[in-house]
């Protein structure tokens, strides 16, 4: 499918919150249709048979799994830490159901995240009282993104090992994303693999491409209502 008709699904002239075309440069699938006809299986990971756009910002992701996807906790803490995915698992785990919204307007209602609190893993390297804000990091060599120290220490704030219920896919950004819940689907980080404290927050992939840095569903990017579809 080709950019033009892309933006077209998206109702475009109805959002008024692109700030640009070259937002939505990169690879992109529109993941709708029959499971039968999607050769990839992607569907099958989709709720009620779609909703979901698959991002990225590269051409090409390596593919990672428990035998060599590492997570490195470093930066303003006492304690830097690497772990696998099975340490990650070893740790208690939270699940919450709520709407992903895309900045861009989809939304997907009522998807269950479930993973490890952010906060969870800050406490254990001890983050340093000079520290102001967290960096994240991706193994797709390009996306990044930011918190404030005080957003990453929210109980909505996961590092996600499931989605849906099934262990992340690669597409979804497996094995292991960032889940931002309360803010706008780019926030969450997918191919997750570094998570830097630092003093500062410094903008992230899209965030120096002009969306908000705090980017509060329905509060940010422009809106000041409750998103729609
Ligand atoms: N590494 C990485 N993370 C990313 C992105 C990306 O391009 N690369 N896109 C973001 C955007 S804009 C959205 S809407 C969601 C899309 O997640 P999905 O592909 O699981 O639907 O991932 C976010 N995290
Ligand atoms: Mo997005």
């Amino acid at each position: 499918m080709g950019r033009r008709v892309f933006l077209g699904t998206l109702g475009l002239g109805a959002l008024g919150v692109l700030a640009a075309p070259a937002l939505q440069r990169g690879t992109e699938a529109f993941l709708g249709g029959a499971a039968d006809r999607d050769p990839t299986g992607l569907t099958g990971l989709l709720p009620n048979g779609g909703g979901f756009r698959y991002y990225s910002v590269t051409s090409s992701v390596p593919h990672k799994d428990a035998g060599n996807y590492r997570l490195t906790v470093d930066g303003l803490v006492d304690r830097p830490a690497t772990y696998t995915l099975a340490g990650l698992r070893a740790l208690p785990q939270t699940r919450m159901v709520r709407d992903v919204q895309c900045v861009t307007g989809w939304r997907v209602p009522g998807t269950p995240f479930e993973g490890v609190r952010l906060s969870e893993l800050l406490d254990a390297a001890g983050v340093r009282s000079s520290a102001g804000a967290v960096r994240f990091t991706c193994f797709d060599g390009a996306y990044s993104e930011s918190l404030t120290l005080e957003q990453a220490r929210r109980a909505d704030v996961l590092v996600a090992l499931r989605m849906q219920d099934e262990d992340l896919g690669h597409s979804h950004g497996g094995p292991v994303r960032l889940y931002v819940a309360p803010m706008y689907f780019y926030k969450s980080a997918k191919w997750l693999s570094g998570i830097t404290v630092t003093d500062e927050v410094r903008p992230g992939y899209w965030e120096e491409r002009g969306y908000d840095v705090d980017a509060w569903v329905g509060r940010s990017n422009g809106r000041d209502d409750e998103p729609t579809t």
